[in-house]
């Protein structure tokens, strides 16, 4: 069993209902408990002239490998009716794999830690909701990736 860390972001149909449905179906995931959600958060697209996102970020307690959960996080995009059309394109639901235990996987597929997450606010302060203690697999605290990455431009909302 190994606590994985899920990125959930959404904006385009209803995004804060995106996550919810998207919710629904990790909490059936096979060999797989839905342990935490973080509050839903509202910021700007790092791209300019999309939409607004949601975001969250879920704890899953899994038996599934990396590439098995991939598989089916891919599954519920689709399900959700994502398009992969241009790269960081607008989406109804974008699901990614943040952390893996303490796991570096570098494969075509999957990268983990995420690209880039320790530079997102988006992902850090939900994170930070449900896993305050959290190290990642370099053993720099989560604490200081938040101390430098300024909440500005976030919306948190209550749940
Ligand atoms: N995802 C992107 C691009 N830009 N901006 C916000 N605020 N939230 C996201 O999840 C996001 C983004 C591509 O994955
Ligand atoms: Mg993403
Ligand atoms: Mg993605």
């Amino acid at each position: 069993m190994e606590r994985a860390y899920i990125g959930l972001g959404s904006n385009l149909a209803e995004p804060a209902e995106q996550l919810r449905q998207a919710l629904a179906r990790l909490q059936q995931l096979p060999r797989t408990c839905l342990a935490a959600v973080s509050s839903f958060y509202v910021s700007d697209s790092l791209l300019p002239g999309q939409p607004r996102y949601s975001n969250a970020v879920a704890a899953l307690d899994t038996e599934l490998q990396p590439l098995q959960l991939l598989d089916a996080l891919q599954a519920i995009e689709l399900d959700q009716g994502r398009e992969r059309v241009e790269r960081w394109g607008p989406r109804t639901l974008d699901l990614d794999i943040l952390l893996f235990g303490q796991r570096l996987i570098d494969e075509p597929r999957l990268h983990v830690p995420h690209y880039q997450m320790h530079l997102r606010a988006f992902v850090l302060y939900p994170l930070a909701e449900i896993a305050a203690d959290l190290e990642l697999p370099d053993g720099r605290p989560l604490g200081e990736l938040l101390a430098a990455c300024p909440f500005e431009g976030l919306e948190r909302l209550t749940p």
